[in-house]
């Protein structure tokens, strides 16, 4: 046994299956481990795409996404995804193939500093040595999946791959646990939730992490708050549930805005600030923060009171208090959301991007996944969408970076093969990843890909208008639409023109044996009412 074949034997018995990755010769000892010992390496077609499907697969596996990249350009492309798995919190181990150890440090080709481009964006950047192989990677582990999840890199020189080792594959290190918050920290918000006459719950990023994410629904529906969520905590609590408001910050945001700040009390649930600072929308309504962590604040925010510690446990007692009352009306609460749906759908003859993305709803089952990607569709998406499991509304919004939505698609069929998933990105985004539709026919994903052609960097351009800038360089296609050519690398395109031909071809591509491009025109202008307003 080599220190390749150790390694990988230490990633699969932490639950890792695959890696996605673009080889090198110094990748080669570590792949071919990987073929002998069984553990899948996906080729990607960009190494940014292999971040954000490890980063993926850390959120839906439970055990950390794992991606794979050569020296220099391999690993400065790879920074991006593993920057995604820092900012959003998913565990996830980057391994980066080096050099020989008795080249590293010199002028050679390709060759640059991995720990200092990999410590601003992940927990810890280690180096994988002789005699040291299992304990740095049974500490990496660790790290990766302990609260604040997040991403550890490891670089791997060549030398060290290679040679004989027989270190045996280490005992897993338990994840640090984080303490409880004090016992008198939740029965203080216990407290302020009970004398509260008009709370309000707001669900962020932190509680996708939860071991139990029922227990949102018990506190939920022990103390009869409504509840909002930010974009990537959508899903964790069914969204036809009637305490239910929807997502806050995102397209019409205004009127997700009067409501909130109309409570007398916020309590953020896991609310993680990298999503959306408070200071953006709470005014002056006092906060209960109950967290992992302290919370990051404006000095202008009411910060009333804060329960720091365990997520899970925090919610367990809350749970188990007495029940509480307020003065909320069941229909004043599905008055205001009704509103807030029809106000994103303005009425137009086009085919509009909002009737698209309701297309797509239809055309994918209930329990199905969604993974989508960043532009203005994603603010419209993200108000629009209803998501009724937890884990079924991938997106990034704390790193917020054009490209996740294809790899997280291709990441979520391989983790998740029993569930249907649909690919919804702008044609900006696809045109930056498009290479990954490859990916996903060599491995025979059964993958609907529907580019929201607009032909703009819509986000850009609405931004350009609203601060009355000439319209410059986020055009991305100045002719007229032309239907897509055939296919994309032998993977059928198809491009409709209204609502129901792209209901017809989601359904169909969902039933289909491999990925289908699905190229839906559609008339963006609403943006500029909706997604700023
Ligand atoms: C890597 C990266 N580069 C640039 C941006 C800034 N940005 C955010 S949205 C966007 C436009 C996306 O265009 P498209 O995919 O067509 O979506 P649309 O806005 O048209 O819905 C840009 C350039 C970003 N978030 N990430
Ligand atoms: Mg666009």
């Amino acid at each position: 046994m080599n220190n390749a074949d150790l390694i990988v034997a230490t990633l699969k018995a932490a639950g890792i299956r695959r890696g996605f990755g673009i080889p090198s010769g110094n990748v080669l000892p570590l792949m071919d481990a990987m073929r002998r010992g069984g553990l899948d390496f996906v080729l990607t077609a960009h190494e940014g795409s292999a971040g954000f499907a490890a980063d993926v697969s850390g959120r839906l596996t439970g055990a950390p996404g794992l991606c794979i990249a050569t020296l220099g350009p391999g690993a400065t492309n790879l920074a991006t995804g593993v920057g995604c798995a820092f900012l959003d919190r998913s565990p996830l181990i980057a391994l980066t193939c080096d050099l020989n150890t008795d080249q590293i440090g010199r002028r050679i080709q390709m060759w640059i500093d991995h720990h200092a481009l990999f410590k601003p964006i992940t927990k810890a950047t280690l180096r994988l040595e002789r005699g040291r192989i299992g304990e740095t990677l049974a500490r990496a582990l660790a790290l990766a999946l302990s609260e604040p999840m997040g991403p550890v890199h490891l670089d791997l020189p060549e030398d060290v791959a290679l040679a004989p080792t027989n270190e045996a594959v280490p005992a897993p290190v338990p994840r640090a646990p984080i303490a409880p918050a004090p016992d008198g920290a939740i029965a203080r918000a216990g407290e302020l939730i009970a004398a509260a006459k008009r709370p309000i719950a707001v669900i962020g990023s932190s509680a996708m992490r939860l071991a139990d994410p029922s227990l949102l629904l018990k506190v939920i529906e022990r103390h009869g708050l409504p509840f909002a969520t930010t974009t990537m905590a959508k899903g964790l609590i069914d969204e036809d549930h009637p305490l239910s408001l929807g997502v806050i910050e995102r397209a019409c945001r205004q009127h997700q805005r009067r409501l909130l700040r109309s409570a007398d009390l916020i309590v953020g649930l896991g609310y993680d600030t990298i999503e959306v600072e408070y200071e953006a929308w709470i005014g002056d309504v006092p906060l209960l923060q109950v967290d992992i962590e302290p919370v990051d604040i404006a000095p202008s925010v009411k910060l009333e009171h804060q329960a720091t510690g365990d997520l899970d446990i925090s919610l367990t007692k809350l749970a188990a208090r007495p029940a509480s009352r307020n003065s909320w009306a069941a229909g004043a609460l599905a008055e205001h959301r009704q509103l807030f749906q029809s106000m994103l759908r303005p009425s137009s003859q086009s085919f509009t991007a909002h009737a698209a993305i309701d297309a797509a709803r239809r055309a994918l089952p209930r329990d199905g996944i969604l993974s989508f990607d960043v532009g203005a569709h994603t603010h419209q998406i993200a108000s629009q969408w209803s998501a009724h499991a937890p884990k079924s509304f991938l997106i990034t919004n704390g790193w917020s970076s054009m490209g996740f939505g294809l790899p997280g698609a291709i990441a979520a069929k391989l983790a998740r093969p029993e569930l249907p998933v649909v690919c919804l990105i702008g044609d900006g985004c696809f045109q930056m990843t498009c290479g990954e539709v490859a990916v996903a026919k060599r491995l025979g994903l059964a993958l609907p890909i529907v580019v929201l052609d607009d032909k703009w960097l819509a986000l850009i351009k609405v931004k350009q208008i609203r601060r009355q800038l000439p319209l410059y360089g986020t055009a991305l296609q100045e002719e007229d639409y032309r239907e897509p050519p055939a296919h994309y690398f032998g993977v059928p395109a198809v491009g409709v023109r209204d609502a129901d031909a792209l209901e017809a071809a989601v359904s169909k591509a969902l039933a289909a044996s491999g990925p289908t491009v699905i190229e839906a025109v559609v008339d963006s202008e609403h943006y500029i009412d909706t997604v700023y307003d």
